[in-house]
C-alpha cells in the first residue's frame, strides 16, 4: 500500500483497514446531498455503511468538510451532508475551489474515484452513473464520471445509468475510453429503476470472484483506468421501464421549460422523479443501492484475498 496523500483526511477506521489490508468500499456523497431527499437520503447513507460492514468490508464515504477531502466519515459527517442545502456538488473540476475555499462539498462519482484513488482504495459503490445526456451532440454535455472512469484504478459499482441520459451513446462512449464494463448476472446492461436497458451486456460476469479476476488482468497488464461493475436492481424492487420512461419523459420535459443546465441537471431531474412518482423511484433507489453494497463488498473482499 501507499502512504495515503497528505491533504487527505482518513477516519481511524479507515487508515487502519488500508494499513490492514482489510478489503474498503468508497461510497460517494453527491447521491446523500443532491441524490435524495431528507431525512432518507441520511438513513440510506448509514445503512449502507452498515451493509459493508456486515458483509467484511469497511465502508469509506468521501466528501469535502471545511476543505479537507474526508475519506470515511462519522455520523455528524454524514448528517451535514444530508441536511444542509449549501453543500456544493463537486465534480473533479469544482475540487480544487471548494479545497482551497475551505468550503463543504458533495463528491459525485468522478471527484470520489479521484480522491479514493489516492487514498488507496480500489472499490467504490455508488447508484447510478453519469453518462452522456440526451442531446449531447447539442449540449456537449457528457458527465465527468466518464472521462475519470478513462483514467482512474478504481471498480465503479452501480445499478447501470438511469433513462435520463443516452444509454446507447453512454456505452459508446465507455468503449472509445477503454472502460471495461461489466454486467453482474446478466445479458443486459440495466438502465438502473429497470434490468433492462435495450442494451446487450458488453461483458457478462457472474460472481464477485470473476469481477476481481477482471481488475487483477487489467491493472496487471498496465491497463490504467476504472472499470464499470453493472449491477442489474433486484427483481422484487424493479420499476418496468415503461412506467418509468413515461416519468422520465415529464421531468426532462419541466427541465426544458425551467431553462437548467450544466451541472444542475442531473439533480433536478433526480428529485423530479421522486416527486413525479411520489416516492416509489426512491424506495427502489435505496434497494439498489443496498443490493450494490453487498456485491462491492464481496468485490472488495475477493480483490484483497489475491494479495
Ligand atoms: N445518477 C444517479 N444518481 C446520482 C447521480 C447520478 O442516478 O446521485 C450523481 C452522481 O454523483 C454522479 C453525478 O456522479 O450525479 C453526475 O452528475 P453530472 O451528470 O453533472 O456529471
Ligand atoms: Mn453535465
Amino acid at each position: 500500500m501507499t502512504t495515503p496523500h497528505p491533504m487527505l483526511r482518513l477516519t481511524d477506521e479507515v487508515a487502519q483497514a488500508l494499513r490492514d489490508r482489510t478489503p474498503v468500499v468508497a461510497l460517494e456523497s453527491t447521491i446523500i446531498s443532491h441524490g435524495m431527499p431528507y431525512p432518507q437520503n441520511v438513513a440510506m447513507a448509514t445503512e449502507v455503511e452498515g451493509i459493508i460492514r456486515e458483509h467484511g468490508a469497511v465502508p469509506a464515504t468521501i466528501a469535502v468538510l471545511d476543505g479537507v477531502p474526508r475519506i470515511g466519515l462519522d455520523a455528524e459527517g454524514l448528517e451535514l451532508l444530508a441536511g444542509d442545502g449549501n453543500v456544493t456538488k463537486v465534480s473533479v473540476r469544482d475540487l480544487p475551489f471548494v479545497v482551497a475555499r475551505r468550503m463543504h462539498g458533495a463528491t459525485t462519482v468522478a471527484a470520489t474515484m479521484r480522491l479514493a484513488a489516492l487514498a488507496g482504495i480500489r472499490v467504490f459503490v455508488t447508484g447510478g452513473l453519469g453518462g452522456v445526456h440526451r442531446g449531447a451532440e447539442r449540449t456537449f454535455d457528457v458527465s465527468a464520471d466518464l472521462t475519470e472512469l478513462a483514467t482512474t484504478d478504481v471498480a465503479v459499482v452501480s445499478a447501470g445509468v438511469k433513462s435520463i441520459l443516452d444509454i446507447g451513446l453512454t456505452l459508446e462512449k465507455l468503449e472509445t475510453l477503454g472502460v471495461p464494463v461489466l454486467v453482474n448476472g446478466s445479458d443486459e446492461f440495466p438502465s438502473f429503476y429497470s434490468r433492462g436497458s435495450g442494451h446487450g451486456a458488453p461483458m457478462r460476469v457472474d460472481s464477485a470472484a470473476e469481477v476481481a479476476a477482471v481488475m487483477a488482468a487489467k491493472w496487471g497488464l498496465g491497463l490504467s483506468g476504472g472499470l464499470v461493475v453493472a449491477n442489474p436492481i433486484p427483481e422484487a424492487d424493479e420499476i418496468p421501464a415503461e412506467r418509468i420512461g413515461v416519468i422520465i419523459a415529464r421531468a426532462l420535459d419541466d427541465m426544458a421549460a425551467l431553462g437548467i443546465q450544466g451541472k444542475d441537471i442531473t439533480p433536478y431531474l433526480l428529485g423530479r422523479i421522486v416527486e413525479l412518482t411520489e416516492g416509489a423511484s426512491l424506495t427502489a433507489n435505496i434497494a439498489l443501492v443496498r443490493a450494490n453494497a453487498r456485491l462491492g463488498a464481496a468485490i472488495a473482499k475477493e480483490y484483497a484475498a489475491r494479495g
